[in-house]
């Protein structure tokens, strides 16, 4: 008797530094996997990779790279996860990921040398997330949570115009949530977002979409 697999669902959290992404990915996946459904946490940059170590190594300005070069990298560094990422689905496996495509070009467009469109093209057909959640955070309210570090594009001026390019990226699918609550409330939110969205099932018999196209 055949049983139709049941993939599993990409879910991206996007938002500025600050506004809380990594520890409700990581509460989240937490969650998800006590309540018996498989999630794993990626994130990206995936520093561990060889492309990543490189971007990484930019991001702690140990290196300079131009500004077309390092976006191509970060938009590399997801490319060459993309077969593992397509089989880790296959297998019933939820993903939550820790920015996407959409931090490459919030970020790099944020910069005057590269253009809005031009940054989105390396990332085009890239598996397309079935649920965008944007944690919404003001810039002054970001600051106030604690000092910006020493990493580059930590700085107000910065994080508005990647707020900006945000903003002209978001479509009526992206959900946005306010961030400016309490982790457990936040949690709270999200987890019942999400749990509805894996319980319900629609993703199951659909093929991973691209990004873009
Ligand atoms: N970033 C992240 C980019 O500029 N482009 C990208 O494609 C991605 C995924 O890298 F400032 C930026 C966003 C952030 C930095 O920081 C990574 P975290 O704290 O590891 O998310």
């Amino acid at each position: 008797m055949s049983r139709i697999a049941r993939r599993g669902a990409l879910i991206v959290l996007e938002g500025c530094d600050r506004s809380g992404k990594t520890t409700q990915c990581r509460k989240l996946v937490d969650a998800l996997n006590t309540d018996g459904i498989p999630a794993q946490l990626w994130r990206f940059p995936e520093r561990d990779t060889a492309i990543g170590q490189v971007v990484s190594d930019y991001l702690e300005r140990k290196c300079e790279l131009d500004d077309h070069a390092v976006h191509l990298l970060f938009s590399a560094n997801r490319w060459e996860l993309v077969p593992k990422m397509l089989e880790t689905l296959k297998n019933g496996t939820t993903l939550v990921i820790d920015r996407y495509a959409f931090s490459g070009v919030a970020f790099s467009a944020a910069k005057e040398s590269l253009d809005f469109e031009w940054c989105k093209k390396s990332d085009v057909g890239l598996p397309r997330p079935d649920l965008i959640l944007y944690l919404n955070l003001g810039v002054e309210a970001a600051a106030q949570r604690s000092e910006y570090g020493g990493e580059r594009y930590e700085q107000k001026p910065f994080q508005k115009r990647v707020a900006e390019n945000y903003a002209a990226l978001m479509d009526d699918d992206w959900k946005v949530i306010d961030a400016a609550k309490g982790i457990n409330e936040l949690h709270d939110e999200l987890k019942s977002i999400v749990k509805n969205f894996v319980l319900k099932g629609d993703v199951h018999g659909e093929p991973v979409g691209k990004l873009w196209t």
